[in-house]
């Protein structure tokens, strides 16, 4: 028997501390009559996890780009020790495409500066490509990392669907990265946890409910719990599957720990700390092979230019808020996947049809006085139009996830922000290109 409950030990007190704060919070509120009256030694453990959590240090992969700049200043201005690790390629391919975001972002060493001169907080950087074992190894050793936030993939369904060698590129890349990363950790950090941002485009549109990774089948009166059947749209979504799959072997015969997020389609610019200065300021895509349904929407409201609706418009999916992200991340490193496990969680707050989101950009903008019509275009994919999706995404709501859901005033900081910007706007590069039939 402890201080805190009859039914756990010392240690597994000090294990669900770390790992499952609410759990051992809602064992605790159980067993005493009012909360208030915590004894001082569990304000202690309080402090002490808090101390523990924030001296844990965590290396960002991709956090140069959209999701990681955000998570990665995210973390550092809430006390974890951050390392970035980037290859900066997504800035290569934008001067190949001849593409730009809208926003003006400045080279990744001066970012961290303006983020030390503002904060005091230093964030570490190693440049170079996780595809490059010998680096990859060189930057973990150095940086010695409690957590990996792996985010450093080419994350473009279009790119991936321009030719064979855009194919290749995609899936080396990938997961030959995720591969190295995996035998890095087993090697030298078999402790650490791996964070790793899937998509909620594994699962595809299948005619049944999407649970979180594993779906429990009963087949000729035998039952088991196995991966949820992947059916994914692009070259990019299959390389994410490949990876889902390598970890998942990775955690059964190494004992790693992951969590694979499967994300959604993330909107929105601002988080608090990138609106804290012009130099932080985040990519914003918009252009036809890396912007993303929403963000496209707001900027050619913007511009003018008519909502591009791929096809009928039925297309569903999972959106959240980059904020959202953010915080995600934050809690699934807060309470980390035990040894062995493979854990995932669906990353979205809130599921739309395409043509919902077109018809609230179209509200949105009227009210701010721009013209905003929808044109149905001709479907540059192969993908159903017209389907049911319904997702499960309650283990990070479980979690303590706080969404921002998706309102008008997001939607009209977001035009604003378009509209700030929109003389950068290429017109040439907004309407789709790439046509998964070749
Ligand atoms: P992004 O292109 O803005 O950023 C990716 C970053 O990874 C870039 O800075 C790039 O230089 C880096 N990178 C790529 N390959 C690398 C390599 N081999 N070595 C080192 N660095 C490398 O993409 P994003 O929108 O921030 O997406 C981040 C992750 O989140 C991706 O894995 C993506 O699949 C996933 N995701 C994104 C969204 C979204 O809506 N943006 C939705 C769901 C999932
Ligand atoms: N679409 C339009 N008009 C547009 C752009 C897209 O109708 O102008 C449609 C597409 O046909 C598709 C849907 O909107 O049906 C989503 O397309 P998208 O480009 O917004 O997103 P997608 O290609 O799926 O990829 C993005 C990110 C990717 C992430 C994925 C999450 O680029 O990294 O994995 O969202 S998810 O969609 O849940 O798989």
């Amino acid at each position: 028997m402890n201080r805190f409950s009859a039914d756990l030990s010392e240690t597994e007190v000090h294990f669900l501390f770390l790992t499952d704060y609410r759990r051992l919070e809602h064992i605790v509120r159980k067993n005493l009559p009012r909360w208030s009256r915590v004894p001082p030694n569990l304000i202690d453990l309080r402090e002490y996890r808090h101390e523990r959590l924030s001296t844990m240090r965590v290396l960002v992969i991709g956090g140069d780009g959209y999701c990681g700049w955000a998570t990665a200043l995210h973390l550092s201005s809430r006390g974890y020790e951050v390392g970035i690790l980037d290859s900066l390629i997504r800035r290569h391919w934008d001067n190949e495409l001849c593409i730009d975001t809208l926003t003006p972002i400045a080279p990744i060493q001066t970012r961290l500066q303006r983020w030390k001169d503002l904060t005091g907080k230093t964030i570490e950087l190693f440049v170079g490509d996780l595809c490059n074992h010998a680096f990859l190894e060189k930057a973990m050793l150095q940086f010695k990392p409690d957590s990996v936030v792996h985010f450093g993939e080419q994350r473009s369904a279009p790119f991936s669907m321009i030719d064979r060698e855009h194919a290749v590129l995609t899936q080396v890349n990938n997961v030959v990265g995720t591969l190295n990363l995996l035998y890095v950790m087993h090697e030298h950090f078999p402790d650490c946890h791996l964070v790793k941002l899937g998509t909620m485009g594994e699962y595809g549109t299948p005619n049944i409910d999407i649970e979180e990774g594993y779906i429990t089948i009963e087949h000729n009166g035998r039952k088991d719990t196995l991966p949820y059947p992947k059916q994914p749209g692009s070259y990019y979504h299959l390389s994410k599957v490949h990876d889902s799959h390598n970890i998942h072997f990775a955690c059964r015969i190494w004992g790693l720990r992951a969590t694979d997020l499967n994300q959604g389609i993330v909107y929105g610019v601002l988080t608090e700390e990138t609106g804290m200065d012009e130099l932080l300021i985040n990519r914003l895509d918009y252009d036809g092979v890396f912007g993303t349904a929403l963000n496209r929407f707001c900027i050619q409201a913007a511009i003018a230019h008519p909502l591009t609706v791929y096809g009928k418009g039925g297309q569903t999916r999972g959106f959240l808020d980059i904020r959202d992200t953010v915080r995600c991340v934050e809690l699934a490193i807060a309470t980390p996947a035990a040894p062995g496990e493979f854990r995932v969680f669906n990353q979205f707050t809130e599921l739309f049809s395409v043509g919902d989101i077109a018809n609230m950009v179209q509200k949105a903008g009227s009210a701010l006085g721009l013209k905003v019509d929808i044109n149905h275009i001709e479907n540059p994919r192969i993908e159903k139009e017209e389907h049911y999706f319904n997702a499960k995404n309650t283990n990070l709501l479980s979690l303590g996830l706080q969404p921002h859901l998706l309102s008008d005033s997001l939607i009209d900081s977001l035009l604003n922000f378009a509209l700030k910007y929109k003389d950068r706007v290429d017109q040439t590069e907004i309407l789709p290109k790439v046509k998964w039939k070749g």
